[in-house]
């Protein structure tokens, strides 16, 4: 069993529209572990590296712009599988294509506003990890009740 970490971010747009409460719920409700967490306005450099990927696209200007208008709340979500399964909670990029359900699904209409963030693979993830926090802001730590989530 290999346990993964990954790293979601609630964008400006949900911080704004006080979803941060209704998004932490689902992942905790769901079982992953939280280990790290803090909000921040993501300075430009940040951003550009985060979306470094992005940076041929027409929309690339927008989105870091976007991204660095307000507090962002960058979060590493631990577990079995969390990677591939914090993306199917988040739903499809564009949100109209989001199945009920996920969060975009659920709490968005718009591309350029689609509420949250998370890495696309284990590589991404190592990668926004280390953009995003350093070491000593990442904590070990087992949950009371983490008997009841792994298997056994
Ligand atoms: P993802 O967030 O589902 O991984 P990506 O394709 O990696 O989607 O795109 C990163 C972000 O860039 C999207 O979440 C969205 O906010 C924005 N984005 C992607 N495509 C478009 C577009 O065509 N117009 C405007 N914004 C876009
Ligand atoms: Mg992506």
């Amino acid at each position: 069993m290999v346990v993964e970490r990954t790293f979601l971010a609630i964008k400006p747009d949900g911080v704004q529209r006080g979803l941060i409460g209704e998004i932490l719920g689902r992942f905790e409700r769901k079982g992953f572990k939280l280990v790290a967490l803090k909000q921040l306005i993501p300075s430009k450099e940040l951003a550009e590296k985060h979306y470094g990927v992005h940076k041929e696209r027409p929309f690339f200007g927008g989105l870091v712009d976007f991204i660095t208008s307000g507090p962002v709340v960058a979060m590493v979500w631990e577990g079995d599988g969390v990677i591939a399964s914090a993306r199917n909670m988040i739903g499809a990029t564009k949100p109209l294509e989001a199945l009920p359900g996920t969060i975009r699904g659920d709490l968005a209409i718009n591309i350029g506003r689609n509420v949250i963030h998370g890495s696309d693979g284990e590589e991404t993830a190592k990668f926004e990890i280390s953009l995003w926090f350093t070491l000593d802001e990442l904590n070990d730590w087992n949950p009371s009740d983490q008997i009841w989530r792994v298997e056994q």
